[in-house]
Parts: C-alpha cells; structure tokens; sequence
C-alpha cells in the first residue's frame, strides 16, 4: 500500500521503560494519557532520535520523578499492540532496570511528580501485592510470570 508523504499512517514506536526497584518494590504512578488511563506504570517514554536506551531511560526518569540514575540496564523488550484503546498505538517497548541503592538514586532520595498531568503520583510498590489495574504491557509480563528481580 502505498502512502502520500503527510498520511497519519500509525507506524510502531518505541518506549523505553524502567524497573526502579528498591528492596522487593517497584516505582509505579497511575498514568493519565489517552492509552491506559488510569492504570498503573513505570516511568518512562518515547525513544528520542540518537538517543541510547540507558540515555532515554535516565532522561525520562529525571524528567517525570526527578531521580537520576545511572547505568540502567537492559532486561527484555515486549511487543504491544494496543487497538483497543481510544488512541490505537503500537509499542516496541524496552525494559529496563534500576536497582536504588546500588545504581542510584540513593535510597533517600524520593521521586516527585513532576508532570502532575501525565500521572497522579509515583510510589513504591511491593512486587508481590501490585495495585490494579496495571498497564497494559505491564499486567502482561506479570500475568507471565516475569520477574525483573531476578532477570
Ligand atoms: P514523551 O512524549 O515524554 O517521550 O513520552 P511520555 O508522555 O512520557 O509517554 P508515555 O505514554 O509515558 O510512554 C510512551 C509509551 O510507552 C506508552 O504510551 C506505551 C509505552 N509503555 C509500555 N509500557 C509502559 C509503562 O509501563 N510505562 C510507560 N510510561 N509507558 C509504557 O508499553
Ligand atoms: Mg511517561
């Protein structure tokens, strides 16, 4: 099929994601956007052009928590599908990790809400009682069994 330069042809995008893990908890904020409104979800956002995903990844935790970390691992990438949504999109998103206290931030360092009209909150969240509902590509990883502690 072919398309005129200008068409709003949807194309998949890629996210980068981060696991900040302190403990046995996990760093969530409730999102408020057009796709998964109001589910639970890591920090993070759009792979920029140039960007590495560990530049991405400290970029987008900085800029929606005000936490800087540092070398951010790469742990898995999912493929995400999303028609149902009121904004359909398609992510390749890429997961990464952070473990506080080891690669920072330190461990008294509290995140803050710094786009208070993309999410209601950030807080920590024990692993095994997460709330609900989840993100989407979220809710599948767990419903899979996947364990960013232990990757
Ligand atoms: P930006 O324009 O500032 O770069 O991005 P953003 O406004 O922070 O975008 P975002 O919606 O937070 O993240 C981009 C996409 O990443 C999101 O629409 C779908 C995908 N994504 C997942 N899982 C997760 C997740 O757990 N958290 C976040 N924030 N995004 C996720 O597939
Ligand atoms: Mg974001």
């Amino acid at each position: 099929m072919e398309h005129n330069k200008g068409d709003l042809t949807p194309e998949p995008r890629v996210a980068v994601v981060v696991f900040l893990l302190k403990g046995r908890s996990v760093l969530l904020g409730r999102r408020r956007a057009s796709v998964g409104n109001a589910t639970f979800a890591l920090p993070g956002g759009h792979l920029e052009f140039g960007e590495s995903f560990e530049e991405c990844a400290a970029r987008e935790v900085k800029e929606e928590t005000g936490l800087e970390i540092r070398n951010a691992e790469f742990l898995t990438v999912t493929n995400n599908v999303m028609l149902d949504q009121p904004k359909k999109c398609h992510y390749v998103t890429i997961f990464m990790r952070v473990i506080v206290g080891v690669d920072a931030p330190k461990e008294e360092q509290e995140p803050q809400n710094l786009e208070p009209h993309k999410c209601d909150g950030w807080d920590w969240y024990e692993w095994d009682h997460l709330p609900q509902p989840l993100f989407g590509p979220l809710e599948k990883m767990v419903k899979g069994g996947y364990d960013p502690f232990s990757s």
